[in-house]
């Protein structure tokens, strides 16, 4: 956490500002899986040593940590990215039968425009469907501020509540008030079967129980602060919430705004009120209709966006054609094409699934860069876990030259099972694990395979190959991928073999390790412009004007990939 340099204020990021608030009102427990834009809220609470933070294996691992630490009688929240929810719904949908002991905030960081993640989720429907009320801050200060509220409602209600960011609110940097820590109060806990044990008969009665907090909920939302009516000029009032709600008021600071942070359960009194008191209504959101359909519920009269708008992001310039009702325009494509570093571990391991013609199911991570042109040798890429269950169905029509991928903290997250699923089910085939030895893909997180916790202290050391072991692979061999001889070789062996087999291809992060090794020599004399070393898609190879080959000292980190590649002594090892 950054110091506080200048009084009581500090310019922190909306997961920063988050985690700021959490530790102020006396958070004891917090536990994550990472993911983009989220990951910053558990990294800065690790550095508090009152907190008790980790990186959990995956999402649900993390959701039922930090419920049950609640249950037992300490202040507690998860956070994740939208997807990662997902993977804690099980969790999540029965938490508000079983409610909470201390409070619990469960964070959810939204990613409108997926710029960094599978899918466009829009998790206030989750909310809903969970029945968890829901709180929207507009910026860092407010996402500190909505904590103490979220901690507040989560302990008079008995439920978790749910906070929402999206990218831009996690990412964003204000200067924010901070305060003392208040003193963690740890709550007693009680033996509550029909409260604590989801056996049918009891949670028929949490059910019936719920819909009476939900009422109860929903007059406290009405007359929230969080929920607030700015009259200004009449004509035109806006309804939004989140970072919609600065976008519009950004460009039509004189307008009136009914404010939106809490928004299930729905405000409805105050909607209608606001809707009375302006000649027309305008609802500006990201995402799903969710207060429109609302507001459409209550028969009020409004006009919406553009059902285009319902994806990607707004941005405050949008506003005078949403209101327009004009069409989305179309966005931009980005212009910087992402690609693996220089000298990254996991290029070898596509060269040599190329060079063996193999139809790749693919994971997420870096690694999931192995798609795009011109390596363009990953074939499939659903979700986390899916590059090892995604193997066995292709393999079960494909019957040959298929190869499932995964990264490792991927394979720790929801790999195992789909391995032991593959052994229990008799699939005979090749599994590679692109072991780099960290998370990089969301900022070289530490996860169990790396022995080390958030806090950065030593711990027991998951062995990727034991656990392959167990989990019924007939071979398991380690290789470094750097060698792309011995990688290519080994593919070549196991590929069809009538066994089941892991390769870990093991080679640290370069972004850790950070070695570099002297460039190759180009022999310009012996380049017959075939572009072959250009195949391998390294940043540090490019074609010059007059058709022959640069290789960037600076970016260049020494792998001699592109070594391999050439067959006419071009590019040879600068020994
Ligand atoms: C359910 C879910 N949780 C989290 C993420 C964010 N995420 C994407 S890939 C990844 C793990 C990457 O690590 P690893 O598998 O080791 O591959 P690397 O990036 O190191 O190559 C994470 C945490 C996600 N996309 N989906």
């Amino acid at each position: 956490m950054k110091k506080d340099l200048c009084g009581r204020v500090m310019l922190l990021s909306g997961d920063e500002a988050l985690a700021r608030g959490a530790y102020e009102e006396g958070l004891v427990v917090a536990a994550s899986y990472p993911g983009t834009p989220a990951s910053e809220i558990l990294e800065s609470l690790s550095k508090f040593k009152e907190i008790d933070a980790q990186w959990s294996i995956n999402e649900k691992v993390a959701f039922e940590v930090a419920l049950s630490s609640s249950i037992g009688g300490l202040r507690s929240l998860y956070a994740s990215k939208h997807v990662g929810l997902n993977v804690a719904m099980d969790p999540l949908m029965t938490s508000s039968y079983i409610g909470v002991g201390a409070g619990f905030i469960i964070v959810t960081a939204d990613d409108p425009g997926i710029h960094s993640s599978q899918n466009e989720q829009d998790n206030r429907l989750i909310a809903e469907i969970a029945k968890i009320p829901l709180l929207e801050p507009s910026s860092p200060s407010e996402a500190k501020l909505f904590v103490k509220e979220a901690f507040k409602i989560s302990e008079d209600f008995d439920t978790p509540v749910m906070m929402r960011l999206t990218t831009r609110i996690a990412h964003t940097k204000e200067n924010v008030e901070i305060g003392e820590r208040k003193e963690a109060v740890q709550k007693e806990f009680k033996i509550d079967m029909p409260k604590h044990v989801m056996v049918p008969k009891n949670a028929y009665k949490r059910r019936l129980e719920i819909e009476k907090r939900l009422a109860r909920l929903k007059e406290y939302s009405e007359a929230s602060p969080l929920n607030r009516i700015e009259l200004n000029d009449k004509k035109i009032g806006f309804i939004a919430s989140g970072v919609s709600y600065l976008y519009v008021k950004e460009m039509y600071p004189d307008a009136s705004f009914f404010k939106i942070g809490f928004s299930f359960p729905f405000p409805e009194k105050k909607a209608v009120e606001f809707s009375k008191k302006v000649k027309e209504v305008f609802v500006i959101e990201e995402l799903e209709p969710f207060l429109e359909r609302k507001l459409k519920e209550l028969g009020i009269k409004f006009k919406a966006r553009h059902p285009s708008y319902r994806i990607g992001e707004l941005r405050p310039e949008y506003m005078p054609d949403i209101i327009k009702g004009a069409e989305k325009k179309e966005e931009p494509g980005t212009t910087r094409k992402p690609v693996m570093c220089p000298g990254c571990s996991h290029r070898p391991v596509f060269w040599a699934l190329k060079k063996n013609k193999a139809i790749v199911t693919g994971d997420i991570g870096c690694y999931t860069l192995g798609a795009l042109p011109p390596l363009g040798a990953l074939h499939t890429c659903l979700c986390m876990g899916a590059g090892i269950t995604f193997f066995e169905g292709i393999k079960k029509a494909l019957k040959k030259n298929v190869v499932g991928v995964i990264g490792d903290s991927t394979f720790v997250h929801t790999g195992i099972p789909g391995l032991i699923n593959l052994a229990y089910n008799k699939t005979k085939g090749l599994i590679i694990i692109l072991d780099n030895s960290t998370t990089a893909m969301t900022g070289n997180q530490p996860h169990p395979a790396t022995g080390y916790t958030i806090k950065g202290e030593p711990t027991k050391k998951l062995i990727l190959e034991n656990v392959c072991k167990v989990c019924g692979a007939d071979n398991v061999d380690i290789v470094d991928p750097r060698n792309a001889k011995e990688m290519e070789k080994l593919v070549k062996k196991r590929i069809n073999e009538d066994a089941l087999s892991v390769i870990i291809a093991r080679s640290l992060c370069r972004l850790i390790e950070k070695k570099k090794y002297k460039a190759p020599l180009y022999k310009k004399e012996n380049c017959k412009k075939c572009y072959i070393c250009l195949s391998i898609d390294c940043p540090a190879l490019t074609k010059s004007v007059d058709g022959f080959i640069n290789i960037d000292e600076e970016l260049c980190v020494g792998c001699n990939l592109c070594v391999e590649t050439c067959s006419f002594n071009a590019i040879v090892k600068n020994a």
